[in-house]
């Protein structure tokens, strides 16, 4: 029977050539965020791009999957790389790796899932907001709001009706919840106004278009409660009284927590 020694992938070239080197070379010191990869290996790709566009400090540790080392081992039962080592806590799955790097260092490069920071923060900052004597300001956040959408709308795929085509993908997963709760501006806030036609670009018809699919996917339809229920807890929100770590990040002017 083969084993892991004569697998025939075990006779690998050792390491990264071409541009690859270099990158290589220059992440061979010493960091707390440890990358065990594998040059050849598309799965590490997926990780090692998203570290190179987040400009993350990290080093790069070559190591042969097909003949696991104990310091790989010790990391990932399953002996895959990519694998990544944190503050010597290891994770591994390349796309649940991307979406730690993207969670871990939000203030580094671009947000590859731009839609959750974007559209959240903003959908609390105008519901939390407290209009006192200030109408410009409510104005002005839910201006902020609607802009927000409307960058999100101006992303997608033109026929959809998903973000990305015909079907549903994660970033419609990661934002529907948030469309499935625009309701909550027909209560407070004075409404949330999207315009009912597009004067000069097809923009707010292509949105209207999303939310109908997301409104319409079973799973998405099937999660979602009675509205009566979830007022209670929005009504909160909006005197801006809520004691969850969202709502208190809001009120500091931060982010999604
Ligand atoms: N589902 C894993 C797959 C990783 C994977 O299969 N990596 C390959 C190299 S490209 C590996 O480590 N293979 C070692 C083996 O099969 O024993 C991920 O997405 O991270």
């Amino acid at each position: 029977m083969a084993t892991k020694q004569d697998h025939p992938d075990s006779n690998l070239f050792p390491h990264a050539t071409g541009p690859a080197k270099a990158i290589v070379d220059n992440h061979q010191a010493e960091q707390p965020l440890k990358l065990y990869s594998g040059w050849f290996c598309p799965f590490v790709q997926r990780a090692w791009t998203v570290l190179e566009e987040k400009k993350i400090p990290y080093q790069y540790i070559e190591v042969n999957p097909y003949h696991k080392p104990d310091s790989l081992l010790k990391l990932n039962p399953r002996g895959l790389v990519p694998t990544l080592q944190y503050d010597n806590k290891p994770l591994y799955e390349s796309t649940v790796i991307c979406e730690f790097l993207e969670d871990a260092y939000p203030d580094h490069g671009p947000h590859l899932l731009p839609e959750d920071p974007r559209i959240i923060p903003a959908f609390h900052r105008f519901l939390q907001y407290q209009p006192m004597e200030d109408k410009e300001g409510l104005k002005e956040v839910r201006e902020d709001f609607l802009g927000k959408l409307k960058e999100l709308a101006a992303e997608m795929d033109p026929n959809g009706p998903f973000f990305l085509g015909s079907e549903p993908s994660l970033i419609d997963f990661v934002v529907a919840p948030w469309v499935m709760r625009l309701w909550v501006f027909d209560h407070f806030k004075e409404g949330l106004g999207i315009p009912e036609s597009d004067a000069d670009d097809k923009v707010w018809s292509r949105f209207r278009k999303w939310q109908k699919a997301l409104q319409e996917r079973p799973s998405i339809h099937d999660t979602t409660s009675e509205t009566e229920h979830y007022l209670p807890i929005y009504q909160r929100y909006a005197d801006n009284t809520a004691q969850s770590e969202l709502a208190k990040a809001t009120r500091k002017g931060r982010g999604v927590p």
